[in-house]
Order: structure tokens, then C-alpha cells, then sequence
């Protein structure tokens, strides 16, 4: 009966309750909770007593196989995902990235080719936008009404960045779409000129990597795209927060009435820019992404503190794996060492161990910060992101009382390093079941190539994320921004005048 199975004695944990009770799934769906239920015969029966039975994790932030930097990511969509699984992520969202020029409904479907067969576990798509024009615009709607895309990602950095009108018009085809926009924030501008005076100096090495990209970068690059998304009065969604002082100045925006939305990495939450001083260039090189871990060792810390008070909302891991080798295409020019770093088969632990085990945040807030809130705002829930009668039996089996030790000699990713290499961890995912199957078995991973599928994530998900956003849909609040009625007002007044 590998198509039923009953999960006792355990405490199902969701973002507001804890509860003591058994789950009996069926076909993949979660179809009882209770104490006593009426099973039958032949269910395999999964004991979870003293464990947690939590939402599995999803990530929206990765990017698997992709091509960047001049090479190639190394996690693929079947090692990649297949390692998610293996940490207790069920779900991951990756992002298509088309060539500058490039259709990206084109660049959507070879997405598709590239994962559909491959995956592990389920996936959702988020797609970037690297030009501007009205082409672009079109397909935005396709993708939105006919492909289940919800998000479009604006890198303000790299060669590939949009210009500020250009962002305007972007989050203003969000807005209209009942999509979500979402940015990669750093100054691209200022980065460029950095770079060039870092070399002229004789700066070489990875310690230049920061040096280029440092907080108020990040911070100024959260600035401008909440200052343009209220004008516009579209929801954001910032990627990769990885400073004080980018939380800080995302913070203020939200309190003075934009519609923002916050997402940390698992990076930046286990580990600091200390390592960009390790004596091995490896070791640094190995660090290195963007934006960069930060220099300021209670960084990780302070955001955890953050996603505990609810100014972050979300977790990902912007896994991008490249080998040492790989790395080396920077050696002699930190400008040229591949950005990115492993994370989507650690998160899980690693949020656990700093947040849970380090008393920071409960694990309704886990599981909040790691599965419910990705679910909620990428519209997926409460299909996924909970443990609810009906939902995707997409769950884990978390031992709390178990530890293990983060090494690249056992991991799961394509890569000879792991940034979070010697990190003890609390917390071990047991028992990972992806829609009804059971694919880590007492810890043992039996990942199944393709068993995963595409996932729609339909668009105006941040309304149902946040209802009462609903009536400024209808008659906009005025927050700020420049809208008719306060325009008319204005006028009429100097008018009067
Ligand atoms: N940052 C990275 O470090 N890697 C992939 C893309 C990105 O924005
Ligand atoms: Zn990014
Ligand atoms: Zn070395
Ligand atoms: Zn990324």
C-alpha cells in the first residue's frame, strides 16, 4: 500500500498552531487529521512520537543549471531538487533568466525542458525580466493568464539591469497583472565604478568582492525600489536581503505605507563575511555571492531577529552551486568568480539550529518563515505550506533531538565545498514525503527522477496574501504616491487660490 500511509503520535506543527495528532494520507493528499482515526488495513504506519510533523520546506529562491558568469551552475533540476528533498524542502521556485533580448516566453519554456523531467519535487518558476520594451510587456501577460507565472524578478545589478523608468514601467505591468515584482537590489551603477577603482588600487582577491558591493549598496538599491513601487502602488518582494542596514531601510519604507515584502537566505543566516579574510582562496571564493555576506558578524543574528518580528517574512537559500574549479575563472579578478552559493539542501537545518535551537523564534514561526508564507504569497496555499485536510502531502517528519554535522563529504549537491561545512545542526528530517511518497525514509534518500511537476502559481497572490490590499485594489490608498484624486484636489485647490 505504498499509497497510504498514517503518520502517528506526532505534534503537526502549522504557522499557528501546534497539535497533537495523526495524519493519514492517501494518493497524495492529506486526508485525515485526528487522534483515533478509522484507517485501512495495510496503511504503513509511520511512528513520529516526540517529533515534529511540519509543512515541507519551500524555497522560493534558486537557480538550478544556470547558465552565468560564462559557465554553468552545477546542480542540475535532478541533484538539485533531490538534495532539497533530502534536507526537507518538498518545494523549490526557481528562476528563468533569459538572455538580454531574449523572448521570455521562449526562455520560460526551455525552463520547462529543462526541469520537467528532472525534478525530484515539485516547482514553481519565477521569471526575470532583463530588458524592457513592449514585447516583453505582452509576454508578461501570457505568462501570467496562460502558464502559471506570478512573479517577475528585476535585477538591479549586473550588466544586465534595468534603468529606473525601466523599473517603473515593470512594477506598473506587476501592478496591472495582479503579479508580484520582485528585485535583486544592489547599484549596479556604483558597483561597476567600485570594481574599477578596487583594481586600480591592485585589488584582486575575493576580500574585493565586498569591498565592491558594501551595505549602503544593498540598502540604496531597497530605497529606490520602494520608493518607485509606491509610486506605482504595486506589492515588492525584495530577494535576498543580506544587511542591517537593506532590513532597516525596508522596514521604514513598509511603515510609511509601501507594500513590501522581505526574503533572507539561509547564507546569511549561518554564515558571515569573516570567511571573505580566510587564508585559503578557495575558502573565500567559495563565499562568495551577492549581494555579499557582510563583515559585521552579528549580522546573522540581527536577522533572524528580523524574520522573528515579522520585518522579514521569508527564507531562501539562492542556491547556485559552482565547483572550485569553477570558482578559479576569478583567480587574479574577484569580479570574475562566479556569485552564488549552495543552501537548498541545508536551509531547513540551518534556520532550525539558528532559530529554533538558538531560541529565536518558535517552530510555528519555522515553519511560517520557511514553507506558509512562500505558500501564501506565491499562491500555492493551502494547497502547499500547511498541514490541512486536502492539501499536497508534502510533509516532514522533523527530529528535533537528532543532530548532524553540515560536511561536503556527505552532502547531497554537486559541489566539493559547503559554505556551512563543520555547522552542527539540531534538528534532522527524518522522514521527507513528497505528495504521498515517502522519499528520505528513516534518513535514507529515495529521491524519484521526475517525480515532481509544475506547479501554477496563479497570479494576484499578494492580495490573497495580505486581503486587506484587496480594497486598494478597487480605490488606491493614498500612501504617497501621486494618484487622480489627490492630483484634482491639488489643482483645484490652486485654483481657488
Ligand atoms: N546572486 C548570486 O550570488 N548568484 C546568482 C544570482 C545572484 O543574484
Ligand atoms: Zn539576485
Ligand atoms: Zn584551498
Ligand atoms: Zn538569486
Amino acid at each position: 500500500a505504498q499509497n497510504r500511509l498514517l503518520i502517528k503520535n506526532g505534534k503537526t506543527v502549522n504557522e499557528n498552531e501546534i497539535v497533537e495528532q495523526d495524519v493519514y494520507v492517501e494518493d497524495g493528499i492529506i486526508k485525515q487529521l485526528g487522534r483515533n482515526l478509522l484507517i485501512p488495513g495495510g496503511t504503513r504506519v509511520i511512528d513520529a512520537r516526540g517529533k515534529y510533523v511540519i509543512p515541507g520546506g519551500i524555497d522560493p529562491h534558486t537557480h538550478m543549471q544556470f547558465e552565468f558568469m560564462g559557465t554553468t551552475s552545477v546542480d542540475d533540476f535532478y541533484q538539485g531538487t533531490k538534495a532539497a528533498v533530502a534536507g526537507g524542502t518538498t518545494m523549490i521556485i526557481d528562476f528563468v533568466v533569459p538572455k538580454q533580448g531574449e523572448s521570455i516566453l521562449d526562455s520560460y519554456y526551455a525552463w520547462r525542458q529543462k526541469a520537467d523531467d528532472k525534478v525530484c519535487c515539485d516547482y514553481g518558476l519565477h521569471v526575470a525580466l532583463t530588458s524592457w520594451n513592449d514585447k516583453v510587456k505582452g509576454e508578461m501577460k501570457t505568462l501570467c493568464e496562460k502558464h502559471g507565472v506570478n512573479s517577475f524578478k528585476m535585477f538591479m545589478a549586473y550588466d544586465f539591469y534595468l534603468k529606473d523608468d525601466e523599473l517603473y514601467g515593470a512594477f506598473q505591468r506587476c501592478r496591472e497583472l495582479g503579479a508580484l515584482a520582485q528585485v535583486h537590489a544592489e547599484n549596479g551603477l556604483i558597483i561597476k565604478k567600485n570594481v574599477e577603482k578596487l583594481k586600480a588600487f591592485g585589488v584582486t582577491g575575493p576580500e574585493g568582492h565586498e569591498m565592491s558591493r558594501p551595505e549602503c549598496i544593498e540598502a540604496e538599491a531597497v530605497n529606490r525600489a520602494c520608493v518607485i513601487s509606491k509610486q506605482v502602488d504595486c506589492p515588492l518582494y525584495v530577494v535576498h536581503v543580506m544587511s542591517k542596514s537593506a532590513t532597516e531601510t525596508l522596514k521604514e519604507n513598509r511603515d510609511n505605507g509601501t507594500w513590501v515584502y522581505g526574503e533572507t537566505l539561509a547564507a546569511a543566516l549561518g554564515t558571515d563575511g569573516s570567511n571573505y579574510k580566510h587564508s585559503c582562496w578557495h575558502h573565500s571564493a567559495g563565499h562568495i555571492l551577492s549581494p555579499p555576506l557582510r563583515p559585521d558578524t552579528t549580522t546573522p543574528k540581527c536577522l533572524m531577529e528580523y524574520l522573528a518580528q515579522d520585518v522579514l517574512q521569508l527564507t531562501g537559500s539562492d542556491h547556485c552551486t559552482f565547483t572550485r574549479e569553477q570558482k578559479e575563472m576569478g583567480k587574479g579578478d574577484f569580479s570574475k568568480i562566479p556569485n552564488g552559493v549552495n543552501g537548498v539542501e541545508d536551509r531547513m537545518s540551518v534556520i532550525w539550529e539558528k532559530g529554533v535551537h538558538s531560541g529565536i523564534i518558535d517552530p510555528c514561526r519555522y515553519v511560517a518563515i520557511t514553507s506558509t508564507n512562500a505558500a501564501k504569497l506565491f499562491n500555492v496555499y493551502p494547497r502547499k505550506g500547511c498541514i490541512a485536510v486536502g492539501s499536497d502531502a508534502d510533509i516532514v517528519v522533523w527530529n528535533p533531538s537528532k543532530t548532524r554535522v553540515i560536511s561536503s563529504k556527505t552532502h547531497n549537491i554537486a559541489i566539493d565545498f559547503n559554505i556551512f561545512e563543520g555547522m552542527e545542526c539540531h534538528g534532522v528530517p527524518e522522514y521527507v514525503i513528497v505528495n504521498g511518497r515517502v522519499c528520505v525514509d528513516e534518513e535514507q534518500l529515495r529521491a524519484v527522477q521526475g517525480h515532481g511537476k509544475f506547479v501554477e502559481t496563479p497570479c494576484w497572490a499578494p492580495f490573497i496574501y495580505a486581503p486587506e490590499k484587496m480594497d486598494e485594489l478597487t480605490a488606491p490608498k493614498n500612501n504617497g504616491a501621486l494618484n487622480e484624486i489627490e492630483l484634482t484636489n491639488k489643482l483645484a485647490k490652486i485654483e481657488l487660490e
